[in-house]
This record gives C-alpha cells, structure tokens and sequence, in this order.
C-alpha cells in the first residue's frame, strides 16, 4: 500500500493517450490499489492512470460518498459504446487543483471494460457515475475538463491558473 504523486496540469504525461492494458498481472493490481488509495486519500471520486504518470488505459472510480459503504470501480480498457441525453454539470480533476467548471456530457452511457482479472464487464451509468466515466476515460485520450471549455473559458482558465500557479511560487 503507498500514496502515489499527483500529476498536475499542465504534465506532458496528462496530455498524451494512453496506451491498453495487455497483462493482467501482480503489478496490474498493485497500481489498481496504489491508485484507489490515493483517490481516496485526496479525497477524491475518480483517478486515471496517467494522473500518477503511468500512460495505460486504467481508472478507479468510487461515486459512493462519505454516507454509503465504499463501491469501488477498477476499469482496464474501459470504452464508452451506448451515450444518451445530455447534463451540464460542476467538475473538478485532482491534477487541477482548485478550479471547478461546469461541462457539457452525455447523460447516460454504456460502459465496456476488463476487471482486474481480465473478465469482460458491462456498466451502465446514469448521474454523477456517467460524468465520473466520462471524465476518466477522457484522461486516457490526454484530454482534460478545462480541453472542453469554450475558446474564451479556456483561456480564462490559463491566466487564472498561471495566476494562482506564480502566488504559490511566491510563497515558497
Ligand atoms: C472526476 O474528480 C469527476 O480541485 C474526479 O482541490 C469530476 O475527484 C468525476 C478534487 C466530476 C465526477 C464529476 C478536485 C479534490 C477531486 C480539486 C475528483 C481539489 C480536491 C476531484
Ligand atoms: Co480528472
């Protein structure tokens, strides 16, 4: 069990597709693990792989909340394959500390992927766990939820990043 470093935008690595999973194995689980530890510990309702550096195609999603027992999600090659409706709703990434922005998603969508072991599941996702999906699985694409902003928000989002980015300098 170890907390894993945060990559924070704007990282190459958060930037790049990652690659798919194609072994299964001690190592697979282990990340899985680190991974869901330092969701947790953030805390957090979602991480993908390459936000801890790693370019594969994995993500841990726990969308349960502080009341409800944990219902963590370990998705390896996940892939969207049925969307519909559309929501618009607040988001926040853990490598964009501090900044929070509503984004336009897909209301409901079907979701492909291996667990841990290399078996073949099936999820269907309405609320908050479609936009959960839908945000991490952008991450293994290299794109962020500031990427889906308008022109004009993105580049209000730059400046008051740097902004923030340079006050955090000044303190150190
Ligand atoms: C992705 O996001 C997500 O800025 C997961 O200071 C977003 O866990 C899924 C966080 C929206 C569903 C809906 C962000 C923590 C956590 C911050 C997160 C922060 C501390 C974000
Ligand atoms: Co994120």
């Amino acid at each position: 069990m170890s907390l894993l470093r945060i990559y924070h935008y704007p990282e190459p690595v958060l930037a790049r597709p990652a690659a798919p999973v194609t072994l299964f194995d001690e190592a697979l689980a282990t990340l899985a693990r680190d991974m869901a530890e330092t969701m947790y510990a953030a805390p957090g309702i979602g991480l993908a792989a390459p936000q801890v550096g790693v370019s594969q195609r994995l993500v841990v999603i726990d969308c349960a909340g502080k009341e409800a027992p944990p219902a963590l999600i370990v998705a390896v090659n996940p892939q969207i394959v049925a969307r519909e409706g559309s929501v618009c709703e607040e988001e926040g990434c853990l490598s964009v500390p501090g900044y929070y922005t509503a984004v336009k998603r897909d209301a409901k969508v079907t979701v492909n992927f291996c667990a841990l072991d290399g078996t073949p599941r099936q999820i269907v996702a309405e609320g908050l766990l479609a936009v959960a999906f839908q945000h991490e699985i952008d991450h293994l694409d290299g794109i962020l939820f500031v990427d889906r902003l308008s022109p004009l928000k993105r580049g209000m989002f730059k400046r008051r990043y740097k902004k923030m980015l340079e006050q955090q300098k000044e303190l150190l």
